[in-house]
């Protein structure tokens, strides 16, 4: 049949030469007269689509027939850089599409470098969403990824003199030919107005302003098979009936498209500056329309497979929800929402539905990021939620007054205090009853007792016993001061606790993390729940970040292991261990690096115009700009250096150090002052340094502009050295980590995050550890505000020199003063660069050593590869599917 050819034809060149042809002509975007590279892109994206559009419709026929557990995974951010080389990669058929493109006269990597990269997210934990789909879809899980489709994604960022400036970027400007628009699948979201009860206490919520989420898929391909999941993406717009024709056509036009432009702006940007009330009400909107949209698609589809047999008591038998991070919290009170004034539940079913069905995952401990929102701002904008929450946390109390009782009250409002969905609101009234009147009321109980000595013996009570009574009864009517709000301090919804309280299971992202997670972030839920809390680890696919972005190093691995099985089964990397001195090996490994390098090398050029050496060693950090990731730390390191180069003599300096390229890349958050100064800091350096005749090609210092997916694909190749070098506790795990050991690059960092496992696998020889654990953390603060720190000499002589004014004019006394904790400069070294200095220069003295015997490093490097198997995506998903989802894998027939 028809259906049956499109899906066992498999195109070959001549057939794909003409889908481009077709594509060119006859979904244009372009002049026809012409087939430059960017139509040449857009052509030929499209027919991988169609592809792509085959396997994606079979894998949804499939799970609607069998009507299979799906996972669902709701992500504020997707971090899916380019998708042609991995598309076709993934399919077999790049071989086939570089001859097409050929044919017609062009060259595929040119074609494929015309795609601008899809920035939906801002660093690991959008990256982690992206390959956690590429493995769902290779494992042939049945899961969908769930976000928004923001017009702009991540900003484009420039260097100039002054640092970093942000440009919006317009990512669909030319278009987004790997997107489906479904008109056909929108669902109505509202804000504001106002709840009111129907017959039979049904909650109605109306009013307000209502608009409309449209569906926008983007077909995700699994490695070498059919299974293609489906990423959907919602887009807002105004609601049909809204749009005010009358105010239009009296000239007041701009009335006539307020409700479009509030409508379409929730997904114009990732992350609007949320210092503005606007700004907050906007972030929120966004999360409740990903939440909104996505429930109502779920419940929609479950629906529609359960056919005549619906039954909502086993909807978490076929649905599991991830929430990644606390960004989708509202799908807790959304679920809840939807089964009782949708659906006519019951408050005790949807609760425990919603319970048995939500997940969440902590990205981080960095107490400024747990979400928490205002509750004057929910309650305008969501307010049928919020009732929904206060019938949670009632639920929460009464769980914690179940589970510590009334007896002792300190403890039991320290738990209320710590564990509360709600901040600084008062108790539910029974729950204050409760809490006043442990069984019945104290004056009762008191007045019981009396009773009782009455019967006993009945005597008249002295002045002495009645004042004495009077306090035990006051006592006992003591109400804890959690009752009492402070009207001072702002109402807030804590979304976290919402989360764990909601969920069924809650994760961290590293063995470390998850034990922060249970043992200090939620460790009162901890108690209580024990059986709620896990680690998976987390992993990055090697498709995209070994197989595809490093074709050479791929074949190398695919020759000493035998076959290309690695792909999909890391474990098989370990077989490099027992060649890891095999010199044959060796030099292949060598060459690949090199050729790798001198790619980087040329980026470089092109985009900073520094000429780099690339028989130097090339030492990376590359992620976002954030104090407790310490870039500041790495630029102080290189000062110490380029300090103690000056001091010698040539000689000197060429048998002292090795030559390095130190190359930084990462955007700090627009808002973000101290982030920025950092990338200052390190330009200026940078081009101190890089013109000074004496030190050439011994130290360069880059910073490569506008860090993105597609750029580490480049960089991580060619990288020999990379730091991550967090204070310790700080980084949850890390994932680009994982992706430089896989491609033979040496770690240099902290026992932070995934580095803790990373070193364990790769071998603690084969990892530059220093720094401060930890557990000693909290104790070198303390001793720091104490002022008992003394800091080491060398840290304060690379202070002075930065002050002296060697890399121009700039004031650099906000950031030397954050190091030292001037008055003004706030929190005394808080990341503890300081603290971490010595161990740290000493530990890259240990580099350059090891650097100098290439034999040794190369050993290392092909022993990070091998060591890199348990940091696959795929591993992490297998867990999540058994442990959490509890979903099994669906191949299609
Ligand atoms: O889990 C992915 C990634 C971790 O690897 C990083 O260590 C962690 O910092 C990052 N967390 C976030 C949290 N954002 N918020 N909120 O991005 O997650």
């Amino acid at each position: 049949t028809e259906e049956a050819s499109l899906d066992t034809f498999v195109p070959d060149s001549a057939s794909i030469a003409s889908s481009i042809k077709y594509h060119s002509e006859f979904t244009p975007s372009f002049a026809p007269d012409h087939f430059e590279l960017p139509k040449a892109f857009k052509a030929t994206a499209e027919s991988v689509r169609d592809s792509l559009i085959i396997n994606w419709n079979a894998t949804y026929a499939y799970y609607e027939k069998i009507n299979v557990k799906q996972a669902y995974y709701l992500s504020m951010e997707y971090l899916q850089g380019r998708a042609l080389l991995n598309a076709i990669g993934n399919l077999e058929l790049t071989g086939a599409y570089a001859e097409a493109l050929k044919k017609l006269g062009h060259n595929l990597e040119d074609v494929a470098r015309e795609e601008p990269d899809a920035a939906l997210g801002n660093g690991g934990l959008g990256r982690l969403a992206s390959c956690f789909l590429d493995s769902l879809a290779t494992l042939n899980y049945p899961a969908w990824g769930y976000g928004l489709r923001y017009k702009y994604g991540l900003f484009k960022q420039y260097i100039t003199k002054d640092g970093q400036e942000e440009v919006a970027e317009n990512w669909l400007e030319m278009g987004n030919p790997w997107e489906i628009v479904r008109n056909d699948v929108s669902y109505p979201v509202k804000f504001y107005g106002e709840v009111i009860s129907g017959p039979e206490g049904i909650k109605e919520w109306v009013g307000g302003e209502d608009i409309t989420a449209v569906a926008y898929d983007v077909p995700i391909p699994g490695y070498k098979t059919k299974t293609t999941i489906n990423l959907r993406l919602w887009s807002t717009k105004v609601a049909p009936e809204k749009f005010d024709l009358s105010a239009f056509n009296a000239g007041d036009h701009a009335k006539a498209y307020s409700a479009m432009n509030n409508a379409e702006k929730i997904c114009y940007i990732l992350y609007p500056g949320d210092e503005s009330l606007e700004g907050k009400t906007l972030r929120l909107k966004q999360q409740y329309t990903l939440c909104s949209a996505s429930l109502q698609d779920i419940i929609a589809r479950y629906e529609r497979r359960s056919g005549e047999f619906l039954n909502w008591e086993i909807f978490p038998e076929k649905v599991a929800v991830q929430m990644n991070d606390t960004h989708p919290t509202l799908c807790i009170p959304e679920l809840i929402r939807i089964l009782i004034d949708v659906k006519g539940l019951s408050w005790e079913q949807a609760w425990n539905i919603t319970q048995r069905t939500v997940a969440y995952t902590n990205h981080t401990v960095l107490p400024e990021a747990l979400e928490k929102w205002s509750l004057e701002l929910m309650e305008k904008l969501l307010p049928r939620h919020v009732e929904i929450i206060k019938m949670i946390d009632e639920e929460l109390v009464q769980t914690i007054i179940d589970e510590y009782g009334t007896e002792d009250l300190d403890l039991l409002q320290e738990k209320l205090k710590q564990m509360r969905i709600l901040d600084n609101i008062e108790l539910p009234e029974s729950v204050v009853e409760m809490i006043v009147k442990p069984e019945k009321s104290s004056v009762e109980a008191i007045e019981s007792t009396e009773e009782d000595d009455v019967s006993d013996e009945e005597t008249e009570p002295t002045a002495e016993e009645d004042e004495l009574e009077e306090e035990e009864i006051e006592e006992k009517n003591e109400v804890p001061p959690i009752i009492e709000p402070d009207p001072k301090l702002p109402k807030l919804v804590r979304m976290a606790n919402l989360c764990v309280a909601g969920g069924y299971a809650v994760n961290g992202v590293a063995e470390i993390h998850s034990e922060i997670v249970k043992n200090e972030v939620f460790n009162d839920f901890y108690e209580m729940w024990p059986e709620k809390f896990q680690n998976k680890t987390n992993g990055v696919t090697p498709r995209r970040w070994i197989r595809f972005c490093n074709p050479d190093l791929s074949k190398i691995i695919t020759k000493w292991t035998g076959s290309e099985d690695w792909v999909v089964n890391t474990e098989k990397l370990l077989t490099l261990r027992k060649f890891a001195d095999n010199e044959d090996l060796q030099s292949e490994w060598r060459e690949a690096k090199q050729r790798n390098k001198v790619k980087v090398a040329s980026f470089l050029r092109e985009k900073t115009g520094y000429i780099v050496n690339p028989d130097a060693m090339f030492d990376v950090q590359v992620k976002r700009i954030h104090e407790y990731k310490r870039q500041l730390l790495n630029i102080m390191g290189i000062v110490y250096r380029y300090k103690k180069m000056k001091e010698m003599s040539h000689e000197e300096r060429k048998a002292s150090f090795a030559p390095r390229v130190c190359i930084f890349g990462g955007k700090a958050f627009a808002t973000y002052v101290q982030a920025k100064r950092i990338v200052k800091f390190i330009t200026d350096v940078g081009a101190t340094v890089n013109h000074d005749p004496e030190i050439g090609d011994l130290l360069k210092v880059v910073f490569v502009p506008d860090y993105n997916v597609s750029v580490a694909e480049m960089l991580i190749p060619g990288s020999e050295l990379s730091q991550h070098i967090s204070t310790a506790g700080m980084e949850a795990s890390g994932t680009s980590n994982m992706k430089f050991a896989m491609n033979g690059c040496i770690l240099i960092g902290t026992l932070d995050g995934a580095n803790v496992e990373i070193r364990q696998e790769v071998g603690e020889d084969n990892f530059f550890l220093f720094g401060a654990e930890a557990h000693e953390i909290a104790g070198l603060r303390k001793e720091r505000a104490e002022g008992k720190f003394v800091p080491d000499p060398r840290f304060e002589e690379v202070k002075s020199y930065v002050r002296s004014g060697v890399f121009g004019p700039y004031n650099y006394e906000e950031l030397m003063g954050s190091l030292e904790g001037n008055e003004g400069y706030g929190r005394a070294d808080y990341f503890l660069v300081g603290k971490d200095f010595p161990s740290y220069i000493e530990c890259q003295d240990n580099v350059d050593e090891a650097y100098r015997d290439q034999k040794r490093w190369t050993k290392m490097s092909i022993l990070n590869t091998a060591g890199s198997y348990k940091f696959s995506s795929d591993r992490t998903i297998h867990e999540y599917a058994r442990d959490i989802w509890r979903i099994d894998p669906v191949v299609l027939p």
